[in-house]
């Protein structure tokens, strides 16, 4: 079996990757770059492997950490994903979150520092977060090895049951339209559990994906067709689209699971 770990650089996922694996750790590089690839077995489970994934904000073709991980993700599809975030910087951390809970892939989300977290005295409703993002989320204290085993079996366990989150509600009705008419259009195209991620890729006209597709001309105008309408629509690009409103659901999402002890405090500290 295999688990990868998933989150933005400082997130807390080297902390965490150690304290699973401990000495079994094997270090090399990906295939064709000089990006680090380390994994290891996880203490006590000799089936099980945990891949440690390049530090990335975004599953954005752009940076080779970001190509790296997608390639990985969906290519190789590990059996279950840790998705590790720094819970006292979660806006910008859960954007990766929204994109990661597209790939039809098990997932637990791990909220770490809640150390620092506990100290502040703020409260973060993880039973809503989940529900919100479609997956399970746990607390953790990479750093105090606190919660690092529970996450695990946690993963093991969503492994077995092959249980896929469900994606978040992010999209407004227009994108969603346009979504349903790109699903159908590559729905014999990839896996079912991967659709929603290529159809949202498809949407930004990711040219990696539009060329992996290798799409009909026919279809590609009828596609066309469908984002400029919503871009038309929204006033905005479509790329630009996605990305205001995963961070309009993320917004909105921190309101109602995030209680803060001092509410003067900014938002990331
Ligand atoms: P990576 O970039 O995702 O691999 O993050 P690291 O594992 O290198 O951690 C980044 C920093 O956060 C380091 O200084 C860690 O010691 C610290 N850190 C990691 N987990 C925790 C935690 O649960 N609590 C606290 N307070 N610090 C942590
Ligand atoms: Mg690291
Ligand atoms: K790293």
């Amino acid at each position: 079996m295999k688990i990868a770990l998933a989150g933005n650089p400082n997130s807390g996922k080297t902390t965490l990757f150690n304290a699973l694996t401990g000495s079994t750790q094997y270090v090399g590089n990906w295939p064709g770059v000089t990006v680090e690839k380390k994994d290891g077995k996880l203490k006590g489970h000799k089936d099980v492997t945990i891949q440690d994934l390049p530090g990335i904000y975004s599953l954005s073709p752009y940076t080779l950490e970001e190509v790296v991980t997608r390639r990985y993700l969906i290519n190789e599809t590990p059996d279950a994903i840790i998705n590790i975030i720094d819970g006292t910087n979660l806006e910008r951390n859960l954007y990766l979150t929204t994109q990661l809970a597209e790939l039809g892939i098990p997932m637990v989300l791990a909220v770490n520092m809640y150390d620092i977290i506990e100290k502040k005295g703020d409260k973060i409703d993880l039973d809503q977060l989940g529900q919100l993002f479609g997956c399970k989320a746990v607390t953790l204290s990479a750093l105090k090895n606190k919660g690092t085993q529970e996450v695990a079996e946690e993963a093991i366990k969503l492994a077995h049951n092959h249980k896929v989150s469900e994606h978040p509600h992010v999209f407004v009705g227009s994108v969603e339209h346009a979504l349903a008419h790109i699903e159908e259009s590559i729905e014999n195209k990839v896996d079912a559990s991967k659709l929603r991620w290529f159809a949202v890729k498809v949407f930004e006209r990711d040219e990696k994906v539009l060329a992996e597709l290798k799409l009909d001309q026919a279809v590609l105008n009828e596609i066309e067709g469908h984002i400029a309408d919503c871009e038309k629509e929204m006033d905005d690009d479509s790329e630009s689209i996605i990305t205001n409103q995963r961070y309009t659901f993320i917004k909105n999402s921190i309101n109602k699971v995030l209680t803060k002890k001092n509410p003067h405090q900014t938002l990331s500290t």
